[in-house]
Parts: structure tokens; C-alpha cells; sequence
């Protein structure tokens, strides 16, 4: 852990020091020499934006959560029979599905084509994707015999999450690659629950009911995801994002007593990068001060809360990330470019701004929008130098 929980940590650590740097090999994206053939990411609007120096990039830089994926014709013909998984345990078509919105709209980043439930999928639980459903387990894990009886993830099973990354990184060039993890609670939700619920009761009711068990569920969570989120960054990953879809059912106490600390430890599996670290969640205007303190360097706001109060919330010092109402891309160009216009306005309040969605693309939006939408806040943003 990086702090015990609830201590308020110092803003603007510096990131991307020349001794975190060294910790990656010499030819990660944010080493690599200017001057390469593909040159190094830590200039780029993105890279600037994330670690506060937005006001150095040439606009403000955007990225859409599940900006790969079904929205795009070109992912539906990629994945044409092949199921969900073995299309992320593929490299080079985990690789190309990666890169497929970035060549499309022009986006300043790709997320990683993966799932939140790979680690446990490569530590050897029996978990699928079940199209128009979700993560869905052969055996729930509720009792602390079941969560003693989890499978460690090896380091050696994360190589094929290496290959990919290193494939997707040459296809991207100064495009930055930001990795990601589920974060311990969400994917605990699902391993508790067994599948996708609406107001996961049964991990909300284990972590009152079973302590203990809670506990080395959320320490096992914790640790596959420090491990997801290293091979990651060795391999390629510019900055990452820790996805805590869910921590909004909690309230700000049982998140603290409960969560804080899982959260912590798997963001601080990475810290000696010096990458940046997004944390976001849905639902979690409440719990912003919480887990801006679990240890991560840009908040990431989902669309309930304007970007103005939540930097406020956060003492005016935290980079902010979000928050486009995914619900406004079919609303009509009328309603949406007034709508991301106070999105930007709001933006200006934090120290830098990362444009986004308040959470992922909805699968039936049209791409041409968010291919607009990019170009809309490119120019619009636009510096003139
Ligand atoms: O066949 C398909 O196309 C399946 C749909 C799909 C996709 C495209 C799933 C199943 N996962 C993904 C990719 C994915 N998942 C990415 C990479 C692509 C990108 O963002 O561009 C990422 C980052 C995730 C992460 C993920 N998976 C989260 C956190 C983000 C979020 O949306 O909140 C969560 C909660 C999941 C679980 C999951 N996987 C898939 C579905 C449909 C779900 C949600 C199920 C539910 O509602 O509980």
C-alpha cells in the first residue's frame, strides 16, 4: 500500500522521472529515443495531459472506453466466429482489435482489447463470456474454502498478454497504449455473484458476513491485478486504468473499511513505473476523495457529476478524466456538441483534462459520431502555437 488508507496523499508526484523510467526496458514507448522511426509517447497530448501538462499538448486529448468493440463493423467481422476470450488470448487480433479505433477515429490512445476477467481466466478459473451477458463462472466463490482454493496466477501464463501488448505497441508508434485491470471489488462482484448482477448483494453481504473470506478474496483480486497491470507496462502500456465499474453500489464507509485497501495494493503493484494511473468508477461522485487516495494519479468521472464540482471535491488538484453522457451520441449532433461543450468548459476547472466518456460506448452508436466527436475536439481544443 501506498498510504494507509484515508491519509490524503501529496498531488503532483512527479511521474516518468528518469528513475522510473529505468525500471522499463529500453525500448517501451515512453523510452524509446526521439528520433526513432516511432517516436516515444511521454510527449504526446496524452502522456502531457495525464501527468498535468496538458497545457504543453497541441489540443486536449481523447480516448473512449470500449472504443473497440461492437460499435465498429471492422471488430464485428474481426471476431466473426471466434468467441470473446480466445479473441483477447490471441495476440495478433488482440493486437489489431486494439488499434482498429485509433486508425478509425483518429482517438489519442488505445485501451487494450481484453477483459477485466483474463488474470483469473489465465490463473485457471473456470470463467466465460457469454455473449449479450457477460463474465459468468462454473462456480461462484462464496465461502472461504472457495477463495482458499483459488488457483495463484503464474507469471509465465501472462505471456501471451506480453506478445499481444508488444504486437499492439509496434502497430501504435507514438499513439500511447493505456492498459488496464478490473479492479479488485468489480471483479470480486462477479466471481461472488457468478455472473453480471444488478446491486451485487452477495459480495456486499460477504464483506459484512464473512470478513475474512472477503478479505483474501479481495487480496487475491488485488494481486492478479498488480500482476495483469505490471505485464502491461513492461511490455508496452504507456499509463493504465483501474476500472472499479461497480464500486458506485458502496457506500463511502464499507468502500474505506472494505475495498480502499485492495484497490491500493493493486495500484501500488505499479507505482515504481512512474506510469499514470487512472482510477474510475460509475456511480462514485461519493467515494472521488476515496479513491483518489487509494493511490491513483487521474481521476476518472462517469457522467452523474459534472467535471467542475468533482475537481472541486478533489481540492482543484487532480487531473480529471470523463464525461460525456454515452446516453447523448444518438441524441443528435443539436444535442450533443452543446453538451460536450460544457463538458470541456467543466474540464478547465482541473489541472489537465483527458476527454472521455462517462462510461463505455454503447454498442449500437454510430462510429461516424464518434469519429465527429474526435475531430470536433481536436479543433476546438486546438492550440495555436
Ligand atoms: O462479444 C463481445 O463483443 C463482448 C463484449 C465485450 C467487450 C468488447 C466484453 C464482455 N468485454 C469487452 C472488452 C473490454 N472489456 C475492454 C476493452 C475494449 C475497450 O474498452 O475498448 C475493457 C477495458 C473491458 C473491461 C470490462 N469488462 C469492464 C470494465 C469497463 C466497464 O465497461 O465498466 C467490465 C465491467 C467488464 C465485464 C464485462 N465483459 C463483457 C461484458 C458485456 C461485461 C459487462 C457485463 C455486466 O454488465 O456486468
Amino acid at each position: 500500500m501506498t498510504a494507509p488508507a484515508g491519509a490524503p496523499r501529496a498531488p503532483y508526484r512527479p511521474l516518468l522521472t528518469e528513475d522510473q523510467l529505468a525500471h522499463l526496458p529500453a525500448n517501451h514507448p515512453l523510452r524509446r529515443a526521439e528520433g526513432e522511426i516511432r517516436a516515444n509517447t511521454a510527449s504526446s497530448p496524452m502522456l502531457l495531459a495525464l501527468t498535468g501538462r496538458g497545457n504543453q499538448a497541441s489540443h486536449r486529448p481523447v480516448w473512449f472506453m470500449r472504443q473497440a468493440g461492437r460499435s465498429l463493423p471492422e471488430y464485428r467481422a474481426a471476431r466473426e466466429g471466434i468467441a470473446m476470450l480466445d479473441a483477447c488470448l490471441t495476440p495478433e487480433l488482440a493486437a489489431e482489435i486494439t488499434v482498429q479505433p485509433v486508425r478509425r477515429h483518429a482517438v489519442d490512445a488505445g485501451i487494450f482489447f481484453s477483459d477485466i476477467v483474463i488474470p483469473m481466466k489465465l490463473a485457471g478459473v473456470d470463467v466465460d463470456i457469454v455473449p449479450g451477458r457477460g463474465p459468468v463462472l462454473s462456480s461462484p466463490v462464496r465461502t472461504l474454502e472457495d477463495v482458499r482454493a483459488l488457483p495463484e496466477l503464474e507469471d509465465s501464463a501472462l505471456d501471451v498478454i506480453r506478445e499481444a501488448i508488444a504486437a499492439t505497441v509496434e502497430k501504435l508508434g507514438d499513439t500511447p497504449l493505456i492498459g488496464f485491470a478490473g479492479a479488485p471489488f468489480t471483479v470480486a462482484a462477479y466471481m461472488v455473484e457468478g455472473g453480471p448482477s444488478r446491486d451485487h448483494l452477495r459480495p456486499r453481504t460477504m464483506m459484512h458476513a464473512d470478513p475474512q473470506a472477503w478479505k483474501e478474496l479481495g487480496a487475491w483480486a488485488a494481486r492478479t491485478a498488480g500482476q495483469f497491470l505490471r505485464a502491461q507496462i513492461e511490455t508496452g502500456a504507456s499509463a493504465v486504468q483501474l476500472f472499479d465499474s461497480w464500486a458506485g453500489s458502496l457506500s463511502e464507509g464499507d468502500y474505506r473499511r472494505y475495498v480502499q485497501e485492495h484497490s491500493a495494493a493493486s495500484l501500488a503493484a505499479v507505482e515504481e513505473f512512474g506510469v499514470p494511473r487512472i482510477h474510475f468508477g460509475t456511480g462514485t461522485g461519493e467515494l472521488l476523495g476515496a479513491m483518489y487516495e487509494a493511490g491513483a494519479d487521474v481521476m476518472g468521472v462517469d457522467y452523474r457529476l459534472p467535471l467542475d464540482i468533482a475537481s472541486q471535491r478533489l481540492g482543484g488538484k487532480v487531473v480529471l478524466q470523463g464525461n460525456i453522457d454515452p446516453a447523448l451520441l444518438a441524441a443528435g449532433p443539436e444535442v450533443l456538441y452543446p453538451h460536450v461543450d460544457s463538458v470541456l468548459q467543466a474540464g478547465s476547472a482541473a489541472p489537465s483534462h483527458v476527454v472521455n466518456l462517462g462510461h463505455g460506448v454503447p454498442p449500437t452508436t454510430d462510429p461516424q459520431v464518434l469519429t465527429d466527436l474526435v475531430s470536433y475536439i481536436h479543433r476546438k481544443t486546438a492550440r495555436t502555437v
